[in-house]
């Protein structure tokens, strides 16, 4: 069957990308439809796609850009064999990981074709100190030079999303870490990011489409200097 016409370049008007870190495909999309108006993207990621298969991909394509969060850090042959799916499968977007090497990261693009690739810097949570944050403004300029869309770069940390900032240039800039892992939305985007990956502050409230609303009013009242 023929899939629909992607979006081929992620849009950014909210500012906001909702985590749909569900393991229940009815709840992913009823969730998905209650933000999809206030949100830039739906990250589909392992837990939803392990639970239900890779059809939910191709379900909420229609409604939305579908950013593929696999973190595909591989040999560059597999990590090309994965993203090629991802984007079969309907996403318009896919993360690897920077420190899998320029070569993976190259073979990630090429795999991607038209649809976009983010490359994941520095985690956001306290383990990311560890390791990736010693080598994420390397991992930065590999995004750079091997094309991708744009990079992954910690909301729990806005000083370092304004040091990545300055190494990407225009390129777009995601950031997770908001609410749940201590962040904020607005402190965010003021360092330069394009937009906030917001998962449980949103997935676990009551009323999601309320909870997207909020996240996203607290960015248009602050907006980015
Ligand atoms: O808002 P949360 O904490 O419930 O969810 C955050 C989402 O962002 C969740 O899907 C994580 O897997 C993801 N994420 C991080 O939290 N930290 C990172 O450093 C990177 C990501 C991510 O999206 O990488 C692409």
């Amino acid at each position: 069957m023929a899939l629909p016409l992607l979006p081929a370049t992620m849009r950014i008007e909210h500012r906001l990308i909702v985590a749909l870190d569900v393991t229940d495909g009815g709840r992913a999309k009823s969730i998905a439809h209650a933000v999809v108006d206030r949100v830039d993207a739906l990250k589909v990621s392992w837990p939803l796609v392990l639970a239900v298969g890779r059809g939910i991909v191709k379900d909420l394509a229609p409604l939305a850009y579908v950013l593929c969060d696999f973190k595909v850090a591989d040999i560059p042959n597999t990590s090309r064999l994965v993203v090629e799916q991802a984007v079969a499968a309907g996403a318009s977007g896919v993360i690897c990981h920077g420190f899998a090497g320029e070569d993976s990261v190259r073979a990630c693009v090429e795999g991607a074709g038209r649809a976009d690739v983010f490359v994941v810097t520095e985690l956001s949570h306290p383990g990311g100190q560890e390791y990736t944050a010693k080598f994420a403004e390397e991992f930065a300029r590999i995004a750079v030079r091997a094309g991708a869309a744009g990079i992954i770069a910690p909301a729990t940390r806005p000083d370092r999303v304004r040091t990545l900032r300055a190494i990407v240039g225009t390129k777009r800039i995601l950031s997770p870490g908001v609410g749940a892992q201590g962040g904020r939305a607005a402190d965010a985007i003021a360092a330069g990011a394009d937009a906030v990956i917001v998962g449980r502050s949103i997935i676990e409230s009551r009323d999601p489409g309320d909870a997207a609303e909020r996240i996203a009013g607290e960015i248009r009242r602050h907006p980015a200097t």
